[in-house]
């Protein structure tokens, strides 16, 4: 059985995976109405694994005898001034999702829930690989700046890689 502060922890993380989910899917969609049709496949997949890392713990939640809430969700931002400025945004929210999940960690030590603490190596992992995944997009759009060819090329090229890690991922 789960105790309250962990099913409260876990609950506030399905909230943000499910937040990380709608607020990529959002990217994708500007991406596309802007003619950026790799960029939005990227992010229709990066969205989709979110919504994954949400059922997850939905579903760890609930097999522990807890209650998964499924949370009301905030409008995400409907507009972006360039691609560099949308994935800055989003390696900004891959950092702050790591010290959230730092932080859950930490309250599991606290309260003695191995379990748990065991569960959530999977997603400490899956942060260092989408933060690394975020950086390497950062330093090759700050390479390109203005330079339409070379976003012509990033656009191209974003389409085939992949944010899922190499960890089961079911
Ligand atoms: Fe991108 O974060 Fe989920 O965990």
């Amino acid at each position: 059985m789960l105790k309250e502060t962990i099913q409260a922890a876990l609950n506030n993380q399905i909230q943000t995976e499910a937040f990380s989910s709608q607020i990529y899917l959002a990217m994708a969609s500007w991406a596309e109405t802007e003619g950026l049709g790799g960029t939005a496949q990227f992010l229709y997949k990066h969205s989709d694994e979110e919504r994954m890392h949400m059922l997850k713990l939905v579903q760890y939640v609930n097999e522990r005898g807890g209650k998964a809430l499924i949370p009301q969700l905030n409008q995400p931002a409907k507009e972006y001034k360039s691609l560099t400025n949308l994935f800055q945004t989003l390696l900004d929210h891959e950092v702050m999702v790591s010290n959230e999940i730092n932080n859950l960690v930490d309250i599991c030590l606290s309260e003695k829930d191995y379990t748990t603490h065991n569960f959530m190596q999977w997603y400490v992992a899956e942060q260092i690989e989408e933060e690394a995944l975020a950086r390497t997009i950062m330093d090759k759009l700050n390479m390109i700046g203005e330079d339409k060819g070379g976003l012509y090329l990033f656009d191209r090229d974003i389409e085939s890689i992949s944010i899922v890690n190499n960890l089961d991922s079911k």
